[in-house]
This record gives C-alpha cells, structure tokens and sequence, in this order.
C-alpha cells in the first residue's frame, strides 16, 4: 500500500476483528467487505472510505491468474456461491446503461477494470465520484450491496455487465465498525 494516504490504513485494521476502531475526524464512514471465492476461500478486502476530503476505494485482492479483471459493486448484498447471482445486477439507483463508454452509461457501480500482477495479487486504492453509502439511495440500501470481480475484462459498453463474464469474487459490504 502507497505511503501517500496513511489513513487508509485505518480501515484495513478496522477489518481485523481485534483491533480497535481508531477513526480520526476525517473520516465520516467506512464499509467493508470480506472478499471469497466460489469455493468459499479467502480471496481480499475491499473498503470504501467516506472522508471529509472525499470518498475513496481500496482493495487488495488474490486473483486466480495475471491478468485484467471486470470489477463492480452489485446491486444485492448476498454472496451465494458458486455463481454468486445472488448479488443482483450491477449497482444502479440512478438507472442507466453500464458502462463508462457507453453514451448511455453508466451505473453508479461500473468500476475500472484491475490487473493483477504475476504473483496474483490486486492491490490498488483511488477515489470514486461521490457515490451515497447510506440510505434508500445508497449502496447500503435495504437489501446492501456487494462488490464481484469477474472472470474477464469488462468492454466498458456492453449492456447490462460489459461482457465480463463469470462472477468469481463476491464480498457483502458491512459497516466498518467491526471491532
Ligand atoms: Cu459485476
Ligand atoms: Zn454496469
């Protein structure tokens, strides 16, 4: 993880289940999902941090192989494997067409495609647009909200899910104090 924004080291301990909450003013909310594969293994965390200076998306992740990778929050916080179809469409409040290419487009949940390095690991951190976490609005609605990566690529266009394939990793979004 960069050096450049240390306090997003605060929510990755959060997710250790014996640490301490230590939030600092800036920080307003964190939620955080516990990422698994089909077969039901460890596969990452991802967070999502909404701070006073904006909100922001971290992840570190193991994928089954080098290569890129379709990324999105769903619509449905259930992660049923193997297929995890569970977790709904990708995440839509304002009723779009998927993709960021697509005149159209996109849903608040369409995220950049990820690489993941020769030894298999994600590891990346950047800020979203100012997606609503809470509320009948927001990603944490009634029914949550998850965060799948797929088996291939999204083509940033194709309606409704990019042509990315298979959903491999599924994880349920849960408030961030879990101490
Ligand atoms: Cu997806
Ligand atoms: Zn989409």
């Amino acid at each position: 993880m960069r050096k450049l924004l240390p306090i997003l080291i605060i929510p990755t301990l959060a997710s250790c289940s014996t640490m301490q909450s230590t939030k600092t003013a800036e920080v307003l909310e964190v939620v955080t999902a516990d990422l698994a594969r089909a077969d039901g293994s460890w596969a990452g965390v991802a967070t999502i941090s909404k701070r006073t200076d904006g909100i922001f998306f971290s992840l570190t992740a193991e994928a089954p192989s080098a290569g890129t990778y379709g990324m999105h929050l769903h619509a449905v916080g259930k992660c049923q494997g193997p297929d995890f179809t569970s977790a709904g469409p990708h995440w839509n409040p304002a009723m779009k067409q998927h993709g960021r290419d697509n005149p159209m487009g996109a849903h608040d949940g369409d995220l950049p495609n990820v690489d993941a390095t020769a030894d298999r690991k994600i590891t990346l951190e950047y800020k979203l647009t100012d997606i609503v976490l809470s509320g009948p609005m927001g990603l944490l609605d009634a029914d949550g909200g998850s965060l799948i990566i797929h088996e291939k690529a999204d083509d940033y266009k194709t309606d409704p899910s990019g042509n990315s394939g298979k959903r491999i990793i599924c994880g349920v979004f849960k408030s961030g104090n879990r101490s």
